[in-house]
């Protein structure tokens, strides 16, 4: 039997390329992770033994551990993201980009030693399933064991890596160190042309488990662009009809506007026999099938959520996906050894410990969780994942679903009338900001296809891409725009959301389906009032429904002149399609 850490790969690229970092970094020990359960065990208990974990009360959370991040380190930085591609324009101008050689010769420089007195972890892992075509691998170089333990949650970590990988040597080089976790040497370095990422100065889940933002998305878009498939900001779900016919969509939302509640929705009773199965809930690559149809697989294995709102109204199946084997991050933590947050279920607590540490009672002024605490819980704990979610074939799409979070102008729900304006609808996409990412909450921002902060390249030429597989996809899926978030003059949401969310669910697949027509209007086709299902909705008839899908030419004239910023910027990459389509747009309103 071998030890814990012990090597148990042959692969030579892998081998020399962690000797080289480990030259680097000094490191005291190597430890190379298989992904086995001895190991998660020596770990953990190192982990809690260390302070870095906490064990939670095993009877209430079996499995669940807790952990404190740095106060100064709570959401992902796109202030210290850089995409080091060869040239400034191969970036684009909404991406911060550093001479690749320049940015090396800086991180390598504050790696230099940064392990000394330190275990580096070898993290092996595989974005997707084992043997799909659409699946990549990642080796992760980590002075974390935080890290080492969200990873084996995350993504498909281990010896199936090495499984997958054989003797190639087309795997993600990643490299991070928490160095001392000061935010003025905090970075998270793309270098596209090299297939690699390094990460310094951070220990929050979307700067350092690099299969994730880094790999699945900044460096997937990238590699999705060369080899002709797609790497999106999307959820995957499956609809089943009491039939038992099945329809997958892809939805893309900006990072805490409800991907995962969406993916993993029950439907209410009134859709008696429907049911929504998860894929994924924030990651899809996708690409052509034999079929000519879209197929998509979800590269994580877990589920990094938000969990403030999360209770059993707002995800009952997220509520049971993270009661064991959960790694949770910033929220308070209660005497008994369970956690708590702001909107779980039951009662507020007379007493707990918040996010920092600190002692806190419901007249703190602070919150008790921080807004963007998360959860990281395995794929398998979700009472719905779909039975095609390890398929490595994929699952066909029919529908791609564009949404941001909007309190006025965008109706509920809308059809693009074909591919070209769809793409348009996704690259025009605002949404009012979130805790995700550090400053700005609030604040309207354009976000197109919800990949502002995550596509490693030129977004013209990411769009122009989009444009571009319209003709390598012989049945292209509907493209659809949905605003859960829509208020009225007082403020009040106009929309219930959540469960009820089946409803706009039910009238895109009918469309997908060709059973039902639809109004013609001029943001594409939105929903006749007897197809769209509003029975035992409360207090909500026709002129709900009306207020909902109101589309106001005033309101829309100033949306366009505000999507005119994110054009200009975009001037010398943007494909003039996106130009004709804003035409268009104004010449129907
Ligand atoms: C995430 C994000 O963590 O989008 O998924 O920020
Ligand atoms: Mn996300």
């Amino acid at each position: 039997m071998k030890n814990p850490g012990e090597r148990t790969t042959k692969n030579k690229e892998i081998i020399s390329w962690v000797d080289e970092m480990t030259r680097l970094c000094q490191p005291d020990h190597v430890f190379w992770c298989d992904g086995s359960e001895e190991e998660k065990d020596v770990l953990t208990t190192e982990a809690v033994a260390k302070g870095i974990l906490i064990k939670l009360n095993q009877e209430k959370l079996p499995g669940c551990y807790y952990h404190r991040s740095h106060p100064n380190d709570v959401a992902r930085v796109e202030q210290c993201t850089f995409i080091c591609s060869e040239s400034a324009e191969d970036a684009g101008p909404t991406n911060n980009w550093a001479p690749p050689q320049e940015m090396y010769q800086k991180l390598y420089g504050l790696c230099k030693g940064a392990m000394k007195g330190r275990t580096m972890y070898v993290v092996p892992y595989l974005m997707g399933p084992l043997g799909s075509p659409l699946s990549k691998v990642g080796i992760e170089l980590t002075d974390s064991i935080y890290v080492v333990l969200s990873m084996r949650i995350m993504a498909r970590m281990g010896n199936i890596a090495y499984e997958h990988l054989a003797e190639r040597n087309d795997f993600n080089r990643g490299l991070h160190t928490m160095l001392d976790l000061n935010p003025d040497r905090r970075y998270i370095a793309h270098f596209p042309q090299d297939n690699t990422i390094v990460s310094v100065g951070s220990n929050y889940g979307g700067n350092v488990l690099l299969g994730k933002k880094c790999l699945a998305l900044r460096i997937g878009s990238c590699l999705a662009r060369k080899e002709g498939w797609l790497a999106e900001h999307m959820l995957i779900l499956g609809v089943e009809s009491p039939a038992g016919e099945k329809t997958y969509v892809a939805a893309a939302f900006p990072s805490a506007c409800g991907k995962t509640n969406f993916a993993m929705l029950v439907p209410p009773p009134h859709f008696k026999g429907w049911k929504v199965w998860t894929v994924g809930d924030d990651i899809c690559w996708m690409k052509p099938g034999p079929d000519g149809r879209l197929y998509a697989i979800n590269p994580e294995s877990g589920y990094f959520g938000v969990v403030p709102g999360t209770n059993s109204k707002s995800n009952p199946n997220a509520v049971k996906t993270i009661s064991r084997d959960t790694v949770y991050t910033n929220v308070a933590l209660l005497p008994d050894g369970d956690v708590w947050w702001e909107g779980k279920d039951g009662p507020v607590p007379k007493e707990c410990l918040d996010w920092k540490g600190n002692k806190w009672t419901p007249e703190s002024k602070e919150k008790a969780a921080h807004p963007n605490s998360r959860f990281a819980a395995p794929m398998v704990n979700n009472p719905v994942l779909d039975p095609q979610a390890d398929d490595p074939k994929g699952v066909p799409i029919s529908a791609l679903i564009f949404g941001g979070r909007r309190a006025s102008t965008m109706p509920l729900v809308f059809e693009t009338f074909d591919w070209i304006h769809g793409v348009y609808a996704g690259a025009t996409m605002g949404s009012e900001m979130t805790a995700a990412a550090a400053g700005g909450a609030g604040q309207l921002r354009r976000d197109p296809m919800a990949m502002l902060p995550f596509c490693g390249y030129n977004m013209g030429d990411y769009f122009r891409h989009w444009l571009t597989m319209r003709k390598r996809i012989k049945n292209p899926p509907r493209i659809f725009h949905v605003n859960w978030f829509r208020k009225d003059e007082s403020g009040t949401s106009l929309w219930p959301g959540f469960g009820e969310n089946m409803r706009v669910l039910k009238w895109i697949v009918d469309r997908c389906h060709g059973r039902i027509g639809a109004v013609e209007s001029s943001l594409g086709w939105t929903p006749r009032l007897e197809d769209f299902d509003i029975t035992g909705l409360d207090r909500f008839g026709p002129e709900q429904f009306n207020k909902l899908q109101a589309i106001e030419a005033k309101e829309w004239k100033q949306e366009v002149t505000s999507q005119e910023e994110l054009f200009i910027s975009l001037h010398a990459t943007l494909p003039k399609e996106l130009l004709f389509q804003k035409e268009l747009l104004l010449s129907r309103l």
